[in-house]
């Protein structure tokens, strides 16, 4: 089973991170394997200028040695570079008080009075520091583990933009062209969409608003099997559907073909299975997005995220001041345009972990040695059946 934890703020000193489970012999390099998702993460147009002090790089405090996972808790850390800027606000000794900085104009759509409410905080920044979205630099370190046990294991991963702002950039699916997505400032494949959609976050910028959207990672050469039929919890789909519905500012969860398929007859949306002795069971279409009963199918998995807008306006939707009781403009913090460039990333970080949980419960093995020979029996098996 793989557990994984994380702690720390915002503008604290920095972020620790725990994945258990990890089994042995996993290559693993800082700077090859995660750094370059923190990088994405930390990219895409619409970013606030906290990006340009920030500079997420993982540092290994346990569980890896000369390069590999020893089979032993993999603890990571992850600099907050800000945090020379806020050790007074963020300083855990005692003293500070009247708190510097203090929030208390709680922002609609916010955790900050619902988290102030419930933990008793006047000065919401108690709340907003470890609501804030720099937590997913964490998911997105742990996950990248995940994804490298699962390209090890011989499936690949895909994660884009497919609508931002109200503007639909999805353009279909290409495995050939993913260095395109790099390269894209929104991270999509249609380039005359990317502009259009620079063009409105600009607009929101002006405005002071903000934006959201919806993203899309997918798995392929995903072994049949994972997940199962028999009990809730055990369900892949909704296993998939809960890690990554827990992603700050994710309101919805989409698996394969999901709302669309409430509308159609089911002559259309459900794939159909076909033999050859050279291909095993097959299907021509993936409208399931690669889960049946909540066990995966062999064919691609396909899960989306709607994003709601930041929270944070520049020009302020009304709320009320938790000190006065007064009528007030809702705090303003530096924060982002819009992160659905980000927000793939981190579907993606929290999808893999999620299936590279799943690997681990069917194929079990203490080191990557073990999964492997038990992955290769699996797939024969599959063949012949
Ligand atoms: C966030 C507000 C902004 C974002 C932050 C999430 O932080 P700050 O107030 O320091 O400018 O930049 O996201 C990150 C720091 C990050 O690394 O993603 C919020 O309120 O959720």
């Amino acid at each position: 089973m793989l557990r994984y934890l994380s702690a720390g703020e915002s503008h604290g000193p920095r972020l620790s991170v725990i994945l258990d489970g990890v089994p042995s012999g996993l290559t693993l390099e800082a700077t090859a394997h995660i750094d370059p998702w923190l990088r994405r993460r930390q990219g895409g147009y619409g970013r606030g200028r906290r990006q340009l002090i920030e500079s997420d790089h993982v540092e290994f405090s346990g569980g890896v040695r000369a390069g590999r996972t020893t089979g032993a808790p993999v603890a990571m850390q992850i600099r907050n570079r800000d945090w020379e800027n806020w050790r007074d606000v963020m300083d855990p000794a005692p003293g500070n008080e009247p708190r510097k900085r203090a929030v208390t104009e709680p922002r609609p759509g916010h955790a900050d009075l619902a988290g102030g409410i419930k933990y008793g905080h006047k000065d919401l920044r108690d709340v907003l520091e470890r609501a804030s979205a720099r937590e997913t630099a964490s998911r997105v370190a742990a996950g990248s583990v995940a994804l490298r046990l699962l390209e090890e294991l011989g499936m690949q991963a895909c994660t884009r933009v497919v609508s931002l702002g109200g503007i639909d950039c999805d353009g279909g699916m290409d495995w050939e062209r993913l260095d395109d997505l790099e390269a894209s400032p929104v991270r999509c494949f249609d380039r005359d969409a990317a502009d259009a959609i620079i063009e409105r976050i600009d607009q929101a910028k002006r405005d002071g608003d903000t934006l959201g959207g919806v993203v899309e990672s997918r798995f392929r050469n995903v072994p049949i099997g994972l997940g199962s039929h028999t009990q809730w919890d055990r369900k892949l789909d909704g296993r998939l559907a809960q890690a990554v519905m827990s992603i700050p500012a994710i309101k919805g969860v989409e698996i394969g073909d999901g709302w669309r398929a409430a509308t159609m007859p089911g002559s259309q949306v459900h794939d159909a299975i076909y033999r050859e002795d050279a291909r095993s069971y097959f299907r021509e279409s993936n409208r399931s997005g690669g889960l049946e009963g909540g066990i995966t199918t062999g064919s691609e998995l396909v899960v989306r995220a709607a994003m709601k807008p930041i929270a944070t306006l520049m020009r302020p939707l009304p709320t009320v001041d938790v000190v006065s009781h007064e009528a007030a403009d809702a705090s303003r913090e530096r924060s982002d345009h819009t992160a659905v460039p980000a927000a793939s990333i981190v579907v993606l970080a929290m999808t893999s972990l999620t299936l590279a949980d799943a690997v681990l419960e069917k194929f079990g093995g203490d080191s990557v040695r073990e999964i492997t020979e038990r992955l290769d029996v699996h797939r024969r098996y599959v063949a012949d059946f």
